[in-house]
C-alpha cells in the first residue's frame, strides 16, 4: 500500500489513524501542498480533485479520506471500527458525512486564514495566483483566495468558523450521551473527528474546548491511544507546528468567537 499524504493534513491524519489502528503498513509518500505539489500532471492522474490523500492498493487509486477508511475497513475488517447495530452504522455514516460537507470545508478556510497564509504572503504575487488558479474545485478556490488576501478579517471565516462550531456542538450533544461517537466502542466517526479537534491546538484556538467538557474527555481517550501516537505525533513537523501555533497567537485577540 502506498500513502501519497501530508503530516499536517486533516484528512490525511483520520486515514493514517485508521491505518494505526489496524497495524497496517505503508510506503509514504509526502506532498509539499504549499509548495503545490498535489498539482503535479502524475499526481492529477491519481487524484482529480488535486487534494491528499491518495491510496494506492492493488494498483488502483483510492480518493476521499472517508471512502479510503470505509475500503480499509472492507478490506481489514479485523479490528473492527464499524458499530455492530443499523442504527450506529447510520450514526457512524452520517457524521462522516457532516464532517465532510461541512466541518472540512470550514477547516480549510481557518487553516489557511490564519496558519497557512503567513507562508504564502511571502510567496511572490504570481507564483501564489499561479498556485491558486490550480484548484480545480471553484468554492475552495475562490474561499482561499479571500482568507489569503484578508485573513481572519474575511467575512468567510466568521462563516467558516461558525460552521466549525456547529459540528462541535453536534459532537457534544453525542458524547455526552455515548462514550464515542456511534456508541461505546471506537468507530471510523472517532478517528474521523479527532484531527480538527488537533487542528484547534495548532491553530493556538484550544480555548474554545472549554465549551466542550464531552468533547474533551473523549478526545484524551483518543489521544492517549497508540495509534494516535503512531499516526500523528510522530509524523508531526516541529517547525511547521510551531509557525501554525505563531500564527494562531498572533490573531488569537481578534478571531470573532461567537458570545
Ligand atoms: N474530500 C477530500 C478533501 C481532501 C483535502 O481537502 N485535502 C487537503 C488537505 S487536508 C488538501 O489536499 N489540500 C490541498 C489543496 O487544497 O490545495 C478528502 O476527504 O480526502
Amino acid at each position: 500500500m502506498k500513502l501519497y499524504h501530508n503530516p499536517m493534513s486533516t484528512c490525511s491524519q483520520k486515514v493514517r489513524l485508521v491505518l494505526a489502528e489496524k497495524q497496517l503498513d505503508f510506503e509514504s509518500v509526502i506532498l509539499d501542498l504549499q509548495g503545490g505539489a498535489q498539482f503535479e500532471p502524475e499526481y492529477l492522474e491519481l487524484n482529480p480533485q488535486a487534494v491528499v490523500p491518495t491510496l494506492v492498493h492493488q494498483n488502483r487509486s483510492i480518493t476521499e479520506s472517508t471512502l479510503i477508511n470505509e475500503y480499509l475497513e472492507d478490506c481489514y475488517p479485523e479490528p473492527s471500527l464499524s458499530p455492530k447495530t443499523a442504527i450506529e452504522r447510520y450514526e457512524q455514516r452520517a457524521f462522516c458525512k457532516l464532517l465532510d460537507d461541512r466541518l472540512h470545508p470550514a477547516c480549510g478556510v481557518i487553516t489557511y486564514a490564519i496558519g497557512a497564509r503567513p507562508g504564502l504572503l511571502l510567496k511572490p504575487k504570481a507564483e501564489l495566483a499561479a498556485l491558486l488558479a490550480q484548484i480545480p474545485d471553484e468554492a475552495r478556490r475562490r474561499h482561499r483566495a479571500m482568507v489569503i488576501q484578508d485573513g481572519i478579517k474575511a467575512p468567510i471565516f466568521t462563516t467558516a468558523l461558525a460552521a466549525y462550531l456547529q459540528v462541535l456542538d453536534f459532537a457534544e450533544a453525542r458524547l455526552a450521551l455515548t462514550p464515542f461517537l456511534a456508541g461505546a466502542r471506537t468507530s471510523l466517526a472517532d478517528f474521523a473527528l479527532a484531527p480538527y479537534v488537533l487542528r484547534l491546538e495548532h491553530l493556538a484556538m484550544a480555548k474554545v474546548l472549554a465549551c466542550y467538557p464531552a468533547l474533551t474527555a473523549w478526545y484524551q481517550v483518543i489521544s492517549a491511544r497508540k495509534s494516535y501516537q503512531i499516526a500523528i505525533n510522530d509524523w508531526l513537523p516541529k517547525a511547521a507546528v510551531a509557525s501554525f501555533k505563531a500564527a494562531g497567537e498572533a490573531v488569537i485577540s481578534e478571531i470573532p468567537f461567537p458570545e
